[in-house]
């Protein structure tokens, strides 16, 4: 399967943050593919890359590309009150559930996944990848 933090939508492994939280994630791609995640409403400070910090100047992204077996450290600030989708862009992992929401506490839809929108996303094949969000 393709999941993120064990789960794919609209099942869960969504990321619960607050208002004006550093969040800090620690992606880690589990599979022989490339993963470009990709963060809607901000952008990702790159802190490490399989452990080895960033030198120079500061990088910042709104799409990082996680090769295989890679691990990305990033970080980014909580600053734009929302519901905001975090995905692989290639869009058939993210139909197969590699995509989660941030969730900022206090913000809620009245729409549902698998609803009569029709919008259901599909089912996977082998292991994923993990991210971890510190809140
Ligand atoms: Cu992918």
């Amino acid at each position: 399967m393709h999941f993120i933090n064990g789960r794919r939508r609209p099942d869960g492994g969504d990321v619960q943050v607050t208002e004006g939280q550093v969040v800090r994630m620690h992606i880690v791609n589990k599979t022989g593919e490339w993963h470009t995640m990709h963060i809607h409403g901000h952008e990702f400070t790159v802190l490490a890359v399989d452990g080895r910090p960033i030198q120079g100047s500061p990088i910042h992204l709104d799409t990082i590309p996680v090769g295989p077996n890679q691990v990305w450290d990033v970080a980014f600030l909580a600053d734009n009150p929302g519901l905001w989708m975090f995905h692989c862009h290639v869009l058939l992992h993210a139909r197969m559930g590699m995509s989660a929401m941030i969730v900022y506490r206090g913000i809620q839809t009245p729409y549902n996944m698998g609803s009569r929108s029709g919008q259901r996303p599909g089912v996977g094949a082998v292991v994923g990848m993990a991210t971890l969000a510190d809140v």
